[in-house]
């Protein structure tokens, strides 16, 4: 490696124009190991997509793929996976774009149609999944810059980009990926010191890459959560165990959800009724074990003790096949009203819950009264709770 450096830094200062391949001699600038470190992005890009995927269609419902409550853990599940397979990615293309960097000093630039083509996508690839993975980082450490564009929707267009891109350039480079996963990773007895090189490197990205895993997963996998120093959040550390993605400050609703004469106002087909906590706690309780599973990619489960949903849409007129409209103490926000689907309105673990953990709801997590469903993307489960409208049944 020092050599290559003599090499190029002599180019430069004898004006002898960019750098060359050839001028690039660590054994790691090999298409052996670009390969091989390019078979384990394909997979965790792979997985951090679909899972990436269906994440989208929960938080943004689509006809033709009806996602409901269950599993319960479905999109804890996912959406843990899914950023820590785009995190994984981080030190995954820092070692891919090592090894292949060379290759972009390459004479002539462009060597007609198909190698235009083939070069484009691969620009394209690389800036795609590198937006994609700052953006998604700076999202799981809670930072939203993007003034001039949303996150969700900038984040899954780029995703079929990248995606489409990573397809093109598995076709281009299909023929000197076979040929080079074909091949052990050093030629003969004369290259076994270059053939070390190559393996400790990537021994040494797979480490890396594992101790990121085992450093970020502590934030959903429960036993690693002592570990968990590279994630923003760890699942049990919070008020009542819990973390919080908004304060009640923050949200602005510290006055009003402290309020004495808060009232659940819970309209539907037969009228409008105004329950007071009192009243809501003397109704038939319910206490299930769900998770809240957010977004930025912490989960944890808790124990929710409360009122269950389908029981306020009978009272207010409504059936199993109602709607629920839920709009929370806060005035402004994205999260201020969500919509429940009928599917998790009537499923029995779907509550108003006015306790976790056994005891009354922290006000950072809710108090009065939130939503937790089963299998929601934790931006739907909305603290605060003000008001109910139950739609009637369609007919
Ligand atoms: N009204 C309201 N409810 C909300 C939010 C919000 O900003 N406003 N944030 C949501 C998000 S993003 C998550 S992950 C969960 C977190 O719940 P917790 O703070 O009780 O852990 O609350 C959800 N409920
Ligand atoms: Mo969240």
């Amino acid at each position: 490696m020092a050599v290559e450096h003599a090499n190029i830094l002599e180019r430069i200062l004898s004006n002898a124009g960019p750098p060359r391949p050839e001028d690039f001699t660590s054994p790691v600038h090999d298409e052996r190991v670009v390969a091989r470190i390019g078979v384990w992005i394909g997979a965790a890009m792979g997985i951090c997509f679909l899972t990436g995927l269906i994440s989208h269609y929960q938080q943004h419902p689509v006809g033709w793929l009806p996602l409901g409550p269950d599993p319960a853990w479905g999109y804890r599940l996912t959406q843990g996976t899914h950023v820590l397979t785009g995190t994984l990615l981080l030190p995954l293309i820092l070692a891919k774009l090592f090894s292949a960097y060379p290759r972009l000093f390459s004479r002539p630039p462009v060597r007609g149609l198909v190698h235009l083509v083939d070069r484009l996508s691969v620009g394209l690839l690389i800036a795609a999944t590198i937006f994609q993975i700052a953006t998604g980082l700076a999202n799981t450490a809670q930072y939203y810059p993007w003034k001039h564009f949303g996150f969700v929707g900038t984040h899954y267009t780029v995703a079929w980009l990248s995606v489409g891109a990573l397809c093109l350039h598995i076709a281009f480079k299909l023929p000197v990926i076979q040929r080079a996963l074909g091949h052990p990773l050093e030629d003969d007895e004369a290259d076994h010191a270059q053939g070390q090189r190559r393996r400790a490197f990537l021994i040494g990205a797979f480490t890396v890459t594992a101790g990121t895993a085992l450093l970020t997963a502590g934030q959903t996998v429960y036993p690693l959560r002592r570990l968990a120093f590279l994630a923003p959040r760890r699942p049990d550390v919070g008020p009542q165990h819990l973390p919080i993605n908004r304060t009640a400050e923050a949200a602005g609703v510290l006055t009003s959800a402290a309020d004495p004469s808060w009232r659940l106002h819970v309209s539907g087909p037969s009228g409008d009724v105004h329950l007071s906590r009192a009243q809501l706690t003397e109704m038939t309780e319910a206490t299930e074990r769900l998770p809240i599973a957010c977004v930025e990619g912490w989960s944890a489960d808790a124990t929710w003790s409360g009122v269950p949903i389908r029981a306020l849409v009978s009272l207010a007129g409504g059936g199993p096949h109602s709607t629920v409209l839920v709009e929370s103490l806060e005035q402004k926000g994205y999260y201020a009203r969500t919509q429940l689907p009928a599917a998790y309105a009537a499923d029995p673990r779907t509550l108003l819950a006015l306790r976790l953990n056994g005891e009354d709801l922290a006000v950072d997590h809710g108090y009065p009264a939130r939503i937790i469903a089963p299998n929601r993307p934790g931006v739907l489960q909305t603290k605060w709770v003000a008001k109910l409208t139950v739609s009637p049944e369609p007919s």
